[in-house]
């Protein structure tokens, strides 16, 4: 997605959760722009992420055993490690974990990471996180087993909000 295009969905969502004050969120499914990794089917998906320093990643774990995003220094090392001073590491859990990028990281750097339950029988047995400081967050992944489009998570969004506006605007 182009910078412009991003910059042009924040303001329409920003619009139209703004129009009741907000939305709340009745489960656990993230709702909101972020830095999202998702562990399906033994896979890490997206396989590299950007993420700026500082910035919160969100993994998302929808398999029924535990997995981490471990740091390691260097791919297929298999062992907890760190890159340029940056390390982070989940632990093994289930549902949803997050971990915050320090924010001296230095930009460029890149951080292979691995899953200390499974290592080399994930697919791929190795991610990386990309210290990139222009790096946008982008809209959480939905639905069942892969990532919802852009599209679709906005209309999801935006009905939510009028749902709330309506219900809201019933009880007065
Ligand atoms: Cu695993």
């Amino acid at each position: 997605m182009s910078a412009g295009a991003r910059a042009a969905l924040f303001a329409v969502v920003t619009g139209v959760l703004a129009g009741c004050g907000g939305s709340s969120s009745s489960n656990n499914t993230p709702s909101t722009p972020g830095f999202y990794i998702t562990i399906s089917g033994m896979a890490f998906s997206p396989a590299s992420l950007a993420v700026p320093p500082g910035a919160t990643v969100t993994v998302i774990n929808k398999d029924a055993v535990p997995h981490s995003v471990t740091s390691e220094a260097t791919a297929n090392a298999f062992t907890r490690g760190a890159v340029a001073g940056v390390s982070f590491d989940t632990g093994a859990f289930d549902g949803q974990k997050s971990f915050t990028l320090s924010a001296s990281a230095p930009n460029g750097t890149r951080i292979p990471f691995y899953c200390t339950v499974h290592t080399s029988t994930m697919s791929p047995p190795n991610g990386t996180i990309i210290v990139d400081t222009s790096a946008q967050p982008s809209a959480p992944p939905g639905g069942s087993g892969g990532g919802a489009g852009v599209t679709e998570w906005l209309s999801r969004t935006r009905a939510a909000a009028t749902l709330h506006c309506s219900s809201a605007s019933v009880a007065r």
